[in-house]
């Protein structure tokens, strides 16, 4: 690899006219916003910033930094959480926001072709002009990029139904390091030839290839859609009864999130919010009470289908213990009110600090245990730091939460660390739906046995056997 501080000599002029002079970006101040990150923890210069505007130029591009080994990092939405997508060390940023075309929606086929820039909002528009959906959905959707979903097999809101960006896969086309094109977009739902291309890719976080376009199976607008937002209060910490069970109220939602699966039909979402949370969103966006404002947590649930799921989530929540308080909505508007408390956690956590996003999957028997014990760990870990918060919410029904933990310095891994090692011992992963980026490589060793790590460099070795694409990202450094 060159040195990235010298730049070789005929490799600008090869880009820019790859690109146009116009869209190969070197002033500062129209670069400074590719080179941050949205978190505001990671990012670096970038040597520049480039916009092709189809998959041929970005093969030129691609096939200019192999030929003068010139480090690159993809970038889409820059709704990244993990340093992935900015650049770290002089890197060319290549964005693909120019590639937004939606190319096709066909609901007959059941599937929309887009090109990788299109954002989640623009393609979910297009579903919804032919009364389908894609099945994934996440809050950053206005800004976040179909190219970077595949990227990092972003997840969401709807995983427990439709899984995560991989599952909603029916094809990709990709530009490799050297400017190769590797297109399957056939959407087939079988289809036996060989490696999966579009699985190889998804979750590679650009050290692979650029996702230049992308197909999304689509499934139909349900009938009816319901959301209730649940208060829920711990439960028997003050009874004199001893037969009464106590169950803190991680215990309770997450007893509740099971019972609603379990009764339900149809559910898309189960979400939690704890009372920290709430107190923050509610003060960072002037949203009015939720149900029991003195709640010690909501779940938010879904459901949807061809009957109205109304009836049968009410009997399922009517008895169930540590429930306080429900709003429920129905219509459009009434569902993104509830939803507000818990999609505004992100720009809430933002207002009050950088925090450190450690997004994390616990198996389903552990979770409730692990939230009860996260904080006096990070605690610990900090040396009893004073004035360090941990903000928890998260995909409940999937085991996911995200621990948000805002004190420490950006480069300080001490908190990161803790909650990490709590998370391996107990069997769950330290990546669910963000990517490992650099904020995580570090760990992946701990959280992947030796085999699998080969599996990975010798894929990557053989794609990108320069090690031009997104070099310190995902893959650990090697002892
Ligand atoms: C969400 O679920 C996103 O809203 C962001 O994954 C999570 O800000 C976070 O920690
Ligand atoms: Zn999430």
């Amino acid at each position: 690899m060159a040195d990235l501080c010298q730049v070789p000599e005929g490799f600008l002029p090869a880009i820019r006219q790859a690109v146009g002079p116009d869209h190969c970006l070197s002033d500062p101040d129209l670069k400074a916003s590719y080179e941050r990150d949205w978190t505001r923890r990671f990012g670096g210069p970038a040597l520049v910033v480039v916009r092709p505007a189809n998959t041929t130029e970005v093969a030129k591009v691609l096939a200019a930094c192999n030929q003068f080994h010139v480090a690159v990092v993809p970038q889409g939405g820059n709704t990244g959480l993990v340093g992935g997508s900015v650049p770290r060390n002089g890197e060319v940023v290549l964005s693909v926001n120019r590639l937004s075309r939606v190319i096709a929606c066909d609901p007959d086929e059941g599937l929309l072709v887009a090109e990788a820039g299109t954002t989640l909002a623009a393609a979910q528009a297009a579903a919804a002009r032919v009364q389908a959906e894609l099945g994934i959905d996440i809050a950053a959707r206005d800004s976040a990029t179909l190219g970077g979903m595949v990227a990092t097999n972003a997840g969401g809101v709807h995983v427990i139904r439709h899984g995560p960006m991989r599952a909603r896969l029916g094809g990709l086309e990709v530009v490799l390091a050297d400017g190769t094109v590797a297109s399957r977009l056939s959407g087939l739902v079988k289809d036996n030839i060989g490696y999966d291309l579009a699985q190889i890719i998804a979750g590679s976080e650009g050290t692979l290839g650029v996702v230049t376009k992308v197909a999304i199976h689509l499934v139909p607008v349900p009938p009816f859609r319901v959301a209730a937002l649940i208060g829920l209060r711990g439960v028997g910490h003050s009874s004199p009864d001893p037969d009464v069970v106590v169950r803190s109220v991680s215990e309770v939602a997450v007893a509740l999130a099971t019972r609603l699966r379990r009764r339900v039909d149809g559910i898309d979402a189960l979400e939690l919010v704890l009372a920290e949370g709430m107190t923050l969103v509610r003060e960072a966006t002037g949203l009015p009470a939720p149900p029991d404002p003195g709640a010690d947590a909501w779940l938010l649930v879904e459901a949807s289908g061809g009957q109205d799921p109304t009836g049968m989530l009410a009997e399922a929540i009517e008895d169930a213990p540590g429930v306080t308080e429900v709003a429920v909505g129905d219509e459009v508007a009434g569902r993104a009110r509830l939803w507000a408390y818990r999609e505004r956690h992100t720009e809430a956590i933002a207002t009050v600090g950088v925090p450190h996003k450690l997004d994390l999957t616990l198996p389903m028997n552990l979770l409730a245990e692990f939230a009860g014990a996260v904080r006096s760990e990070v605690s610990a870990a900090l040396g009893g730091q004073t004035g360090a918060r941990v903000i928890m919410f998260g995909h409940v029904g999937d085991g996911n939460l995200h621990v948000n933990v805002i004190g420490p310095e950006p480069e300080d891994y001490r908190a990161d660390d803790a909650v990490f090692r709590m998370v391996i011992r107990r069997g769950g992963s330290i990546s669910a739906e963000h990517g490992v980026g650099v904020a995580k490589r570090d760990f992946v060793t701990a959280a992947r046995s030796a085999g699998d790590l080969t599996v990975m460099r010798r894929v990557k070795d053989a794609l990108d056997p320069n090690g031009i694409l997104n070099p310190g990202v995902l893959l650990p450094p090697v002892d």
